[in-house]
């Protein structure tokens, strides 16, 4: 069957769709406003349909409008939720050649079909599309109605001339991929169907096709003067127009065509405080109600103002997706995301890369959060066009920075290919309208984005110039303006921010020391993939330090990946799809099904609306928020703990205005050389739509003396009462309670028991080994190329010393790798004391040119039943040295199975970083400094060499691992190096370890 070529041709993008415009839905009266299904002029068309797939559209049949159906499919959904087709995750590589306009003949097609019935109130009938992957041709009672693509945005067809009374058939050709795939190059599981809401509205003869609300407001912000556009599909009429305030009360009432009006007295939308008034249009037969927020977001001096205050985006990046239902998302969804994150202090959305659902951004107005609303464009897969690429060689060429610079020049030229062909112009601008036109009158949305990484050139600077006009009132972000090709010179007058993605901290200081002509923005940074996020606190600190800098937004808000046949998750590679990208969509702060990741937590103390702080003596605690006194929304819990025990506490509510500081009124101790803490717990104070009261929105820490310290110190016993049995292999130390084997080869213990009980089941055994995070996988290979993963320990001499006090071991010993040389050296004494203590002390030295370690400790296997760990450290979550908001130091308590993080792509996880001591029931661990300590049912090496968390196989035993240091995370697998103080990057460290057999 040949389908007409529109999908093809991108001077072809709607046939018969009614002009982009405001979503809105007309009631007949106030009574149904609370849901769009209420309303008599709503019907919608959701529920199951007749489907026919065909892997290509060729093999659609000559009368497909008169063939049978094998298959039922719901609507809205993914037709390869549905068994059809499969999944395929790619990122940057297009999925199909690269040849615009023309897709593949293979172009997967999906038929569908239902009826409905219908009984004509002579009105006008508008049938909605609210999306649909990747273009649609739709027919009523078996005539072609029309033809559209852009897949996030509606495709409105006036049907009022199709329908009959009675019975009607609506059949929808839907493509797999069209020419608007080469802009829809999102990072994402390149799914198809009719994915979002179909209905159809009941609409007056000239009905109200498109309103815009406008308003100027005076400079301190108390008045506002509000205009109103509108659209009938004919002449103009008057309308009824009524405004009601945030506490029900009408400002005013008036019949007007053009009108407008002033309101003193405004009250102010902020997403703390999202003060939303309702405007009512009346015409005869429709009531049509939009929610407004007064307030202003603006650009001064390089700095960005929302309501006149310098705020900062505490943001995410936000896809449709879920591992059922796909693309399509409900209400209850999408509410349960908001939920979460209003939970997690975060208070603002890029709607990335393409509009969502458009009641998305309602809720947002209704909620509290800023929003960057993108249109649906990018075209990233350009830039993996061939460029001219050096014949390989074995020597050193000389030209290899002038050749790396030529070869970035001409991927930048590829990348801007759409934005700079002409061809594309048409769709580029259509699919900004597409975005712009839905939304305009949400409060939420300040600023419009062009899209997501495109290059840049004509096509955009267009694009920016047509928002600017149409919408003078909002600002406009584009980050790839900053890809300039090499035969053009960029115009950015209409771009109101300087944007980056994953740039370092260094960059934000340069760029703000330098620059700051227009505020920085991070549109993507702090890659939440895996175990991560470990660079948040260092990302707000720079944040804070310069005005220039507004914030950013994390990438990216949930991990992406469909179920299996086993009912399992399932990333890129796991559906046998090809290219595909692996877990690059496994980078989310929640997981699939929205369980909070710890990355989740980190970001959320970070983030936490007030922080105290302990400066001369006194706890001052500042208030972050923009607009919000502390006492309107928070109580100060406070306690103290001394020596790991609570001993007092209290509450108070802070009178503290934003951006201001008070101290608390609370006395401390006396430093009586316990160990104290202050605990300092945030709780909201009233209950809002999404947080009830006493939520906890964050908490502080603070280590009033923290040169005291509560761990136990090894005594010395008198006597040592020990036998010595010293071999060519072997040293064996005894005596009637306890046993020790020492490996003169590896200058090790390989066996430690008590009254014959092993505490040890196999030898005991030095370990830098981590399995990489999604991080570490840049640093992996360097690690690997030193011989990290294929390292063993080596002693060259080992010199026993029995003295009354203890047996002393020295050792001179290294860590070799095969085929490489010496990772480290190390310099041992181990001293054992007749009662079960025992001590390792360490001197490491690392040569300088070796990447830095993951880890350096000693790792135990313990028998399973050694029981409850107990600590005290930064817990109960996984702690970095780089990832620590998220945790408080205490005394915890766990076992291997609940310190575990399955990450679906297994990683290491489950460290504790900060800690005094780890205490089982038969075995007592320290240091001579703080330390990091892990705990997991399974070793490094399998979590290294498992992809998927359920073919992991635990150890007969537990992985007890206690560690000098572990490095740090950071946010590597997209973004800026760990830094160097979280390295372990020493070239010489000393630790003492001790510990105590109970
Ligand atoms: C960048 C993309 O904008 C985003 O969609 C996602 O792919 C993310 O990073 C990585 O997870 S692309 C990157 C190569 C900068």
């Amino acid at each position: 069957m040949a389908l007409p070529n529109y999908f093809q041709d991108p001077n072809t993008l709607h046939i018969n769709t009614t002009p982009h415009h405001a979503y809105f839905i007309p009631h007949q009266s106030l009574e149904t406003i609370s849901s769009r299904e209420q309303s008599p002029y709503f019907t919608l068309l959701n529920g199951d349909w007749d489907f026919n797939y065909y892997e290509s559209y060729h093999d659609l049949p000559e009368d497909f409008l008169n063939t049978a159906f094998e298959h039922k499919i719901p609507v809205p959904s993914n037709w390869q939720n549905h068994g059809f087709d499969h999944h395929h995750y790619t990122n940057i590589n297009y999925p199909f050649p690269f040849d615009p306009p023309f897709v593949p003949h293979q172009n997967p097609c999906g038929l569908y079909h239902r009826t409905f019935q219908f009984e004509s109130n002579g009105k006008r009938y508008l049938l909605n599309f609210e999306g649909v992957d990747s273009c649609l041709f739709f027919y009523v009672n078996r005539q072609f109605v029309g033809y559209s693509q852009v897949s996030h945005s509606t495709s409105e067809f006036d049907v009022t001339d199709f329908l009959t009374q009675g019975t009607n058939h609506l059949h929808v050709v839907v493509l797999k991929w069209c020419d608007g795939s080469y802009l829809e190059d999102q990072d994402k599981f390149r799914m198809s169907g009719i994915f979002r809401d179909v209905y159809l509205l009941e609409r007056e003869q000239n009905y109200l096709q498109d309103f815009f609300v406008r308003y100027e407001l005076s400079e301190d912000l108390s008045e506002a003067t509000l205009s109103l556009d509108l659209q009938f599909i004919a002449e103009n009429r008057p309308l009824k127009v009524e405004l009601i305030s945030p506490e029900n009360v009408s400002v005013f009432c008036k019949q007007a065509v053009n009108f407008c009006e002033k309101i003193t007295n405004v009250q102010l939308w902020n997403v703390e405080n999202p003060q939303l008034y309702t405007l009512i249009l009346r015409t005869e037969n429709e009531v049509i109600v939009q929610k407004i927020g007064f307030r202003k977001a603006e650009v001064k001096d390089g700095v960005f103002y929302f309501n006149n205050q310098p705020i900062k985006f505490k943001g995410v990046n936000r896809h449709d997706s879920d591992p059922k239902t796909g693309y399509a998302i409900s209400y209850a969804q999408a509410l349960k995301d908001l939920q979460l994150m209003k939970q997690h202090n975060i208070n603002a959305i890029r709607t990335a890369h393409y509009p969502n659902a458009p009641w998305f951004t309602e809720l947002c107005d209704r909620y509290g959060f800023y929003v960057i609303a993108e249109s649906d464009v990018e075209s990233h897969g350009a830039s993996m066009l061939a460029v001219k690429t050096p014949e390989p060689s074995i020597f050193l060429n000389h030209e290899n920075d002038l050749e790396t610079a030529r070869i970035r020049q001409e991927t930048i030229d590829n990348f801007c290919y759409f934005a700079r062909d002409p061809a594309f112009k048409k769709a580029i601008l259509d699919r900004q309208q597409a975005n712009v036109e839905r939304d305009k009158n949400r409060t939420s949305v300040i600023i419009w984005s062009l899209g997501n990484e495109s290059g840049y050139g004509e096509n955009f600077e267009a694009a920016a110039a047509w928002i600017k006009q149409r919408d003078p009132s909002r600002l406009v972000h584009y980050e790839s303006s900053i890809y300039q090709h090499s035969e053009y010179q960029n115009d950015l007058s209409n771009l109101d921010f300087y944007s980056e993605m994953y740039g370092s901290t260094e960059d934000i200081d340069c760029y703000c020391e330098t620059l700051k002509t227009k505020p920085f923005i991070l549109c993507e940074y702090s890659h939440a993939m895996g175990n991560s996020n470990g660079d948040m606190e260092d990302y707000w600190q720079t944040f804070h330090r310069h005005p220039q800098s507004c914030g950013g937004f994390i990438w990216e808000w949930c991990d992406h990946a469909p179920y299996r046949e086993n009912r399992q998750f399932g990333y890129g590679g796991d559906f046998g799809e090809t290219p595909h990208d692996g877990n690059f969509c496994m980078d989310g702060l929640v997981s699939p099904d929205r369980i909070p990741h710890s990355n989740l937590k980190e970001v959320k103390n970070v983030n936490r609306p007030v922080r105290a702080r302990f400066e001369d003596g006194k706890i001052v605690l500042h208030n972050y928020l923009d607009f919000t006194n502390l006492a309107d929304i928070l109580t100060v819990n406070y306690e103290f703990v001394q020596n790991g025990i609570t001993t007092s506490g209290g509450f108070l509510e802070v009178d503290c205005e934003p951006h201001q500081s008070v101290v608390l009124p609370i006395s401390l101790p006396e430093n009586n050389g316990s160990h104290w803490l202050l605990n300092l717990s945030y709780t909201q104070n009233w209950d809002t739509e999404l947080l009830e009261m006493e939520h906890e929105l964050g908490f502080d820490q603070i280590n009033l003396y923290p040169q005291n310290s509560l761990k136990k110190q090894l005594l010395v016993v008198t006597q040592t009462a020990f036998s010595v049995n010293e071999t060519a292999l072997t040293v064996e130390i005894h005596n009637e309670d306890y046993r020790y084997l020492f490996d003169k080869q590896k200058g090790i213990f390989s066996q430690i028991e008590k009254a014959g009980e092993p505490l040890i089941e196999q030898p005991l055994d030095f370990q830098f080994w981590r399995a990489p995070t999604d991080n570490d996988r840049l640093i992996r290979a360097a690690w690997q190329n030193a011989g990290y993963d294929n390292a063993y320990m080596r002693a060259y001499e080992t010199v026993v010393n029995v003295s009354e006090q203890a047996v002393e071991i020295r050792v001179t010993s290294a860590i070799v790798s095969i085929s490489r040389g010496r990772i480290l050296t190390l310099d041992l004494v181990y001293t054992i004391l007749a009662d079960g203590q025992f001590s390792v002390k360490i001197n490491a030295q690392r040569p300088a040119h070796l990447p830095f370690l993951p880890r350096f400790g000693l790792r135990f296997a313990l028998s399973k039943n050694i029981g409850v760990a107990e600590y005290f450290g930064y817990g109960e979550l996984e702690s970095y040295i780089d990832k620590h908001h998220l945790a408080k130091l205490g005394v915890y308590r766990t076992t291997a199975e609940q310190n575990h993080t399955d990450y679906v792509k297994p990683q290491e996880n489950g460290s504790h970083f900060g800690c005094e001591y780890v205490k089982f029931d038969r075995l007592y661990a320290t240091a001579d400094q703080p330390f990091s300590f892990n705990l997991s049912p399974y070793t490094a090496e399998e979590l290294t060499a498992k992809i998927h968390c359920y073919d992991l196989v635990k150890s007969p035993y537990m992985i007890f691992n206690i560690d000098y240091k572990m490095s740090g995370i950071g946010s590597n697998s997209c973004g800026p190096n760990l830094k160097d103080e979280y390295r372990l990057n020493e070239t010489e460290f000393e630790v003492e370890f001790q510990f105590i057999l109970g």
